[in-house]
């Protein structure tokens, strides 16, 4: 049987499980994870371009530049133009939604939805392992060993952008720019939007959906979730 490729992508607001929610799905679908704020984290890292125009931005919880982020993601699906692909954290606002219509038209959107105490809560106890953007929680999916990757033994960092300041920042843009990018994909008929406080609640509730949205031939790898 011939192989769709899938084009997908979730939407929500900071710290709302994107990148938790991502991780499953990336497993049970064999989808590539494009994660915009783990490939701008890395470019920091790395002191490019891209890394030391964006870090001015993301330091005070706004958005990069639409063209700064646009043509960035753009040379990143272009690597991956014949896999199937979940992205996360792309588009943020309209103009990147529509230009990322223009470069793919997509099967699915994701609308992750919870509530904003809950993400306060959350990001006070978040740890990252920069190189794969693996995240843990303390109390949620600790790392075995406090401080340190469950797979790679390397060490795991704080963000600088969930101070409680910055946080505030972050979901006020959100509010401001990033929800009306939900509209632009009802308007396209291919919006699913899950409401939670936990994400194995909204898990749950997702693979019964993604059952129909994504079906087996996308699927190349079983899982036990
Ligand atoms: P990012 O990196 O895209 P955000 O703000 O969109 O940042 P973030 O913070 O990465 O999103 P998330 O991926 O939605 O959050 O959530 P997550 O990491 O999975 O979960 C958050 C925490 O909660 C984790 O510790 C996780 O373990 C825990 N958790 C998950 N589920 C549960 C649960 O059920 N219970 C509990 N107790 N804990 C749980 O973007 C960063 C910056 O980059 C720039 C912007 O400046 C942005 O602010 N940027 C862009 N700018 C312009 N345009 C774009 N397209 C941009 N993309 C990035
Ligand atoms: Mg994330």
């Amino acid at each position: 049987m011939a192989t769709k490729i899938f084009r997908g992508l979730i939407l929500g607001a900071p710290a709302s499980g994107k990148g938790t929610i991502s991780d499953r799905m990336v497993k049970k679908f064999n989808l590539v994870h494009i994660s915009s704020g783990d490939k701008l984290r890395q470019q920091i890292q790395d002191k490019t371009p891209i890394g030391l125009e964006a870090q001015k931005y993301i330091k005070d919880g706004k958005l990069v530049p639409d063209d700064v982020m646009i043509k960035f993601i753009a040379d990143e699906l272009k690597q991956v133009h014949n896999k199937s692909w979940l992205l996360d954290g792309f588009p943020r606002t309209l103009s990147q939604a529509e230009a990322l219509w223009e470069i793919a038209k997509l099967d699915l959107a994701v609308n992750l939805v919870v509530p904003f105490q809950v993400i306060i809560d959350r990001v006070k106890g978040r740890w990252v392992h920069l190189p794969s953007g693996r995240v843990y929680n303390e109390g949620f999916n600790a790392p075995k060993v406090p401080g340190v990757d469950d797979v790679t033994g390397e060490p795991l960092i704080q963000r600088d952008d969930d101070k409680p300041e910055v946080v505030s920042k972050r979901l006020e843009q959100y509010e401001k720019l990033t929800k009306p990018v939900a509209e632009f994909y009802r308007g396209k008929g291919i919006l699913k939007e899950f409401k939670g406080a936990t994400s194995d609640d909204i898990w749950r509730r997702m693979l019964a959906c993604l059952a129909v949205h994504m079906p087996l031939h996308f699927s190349t790898q079983d899982s036990k979730l």
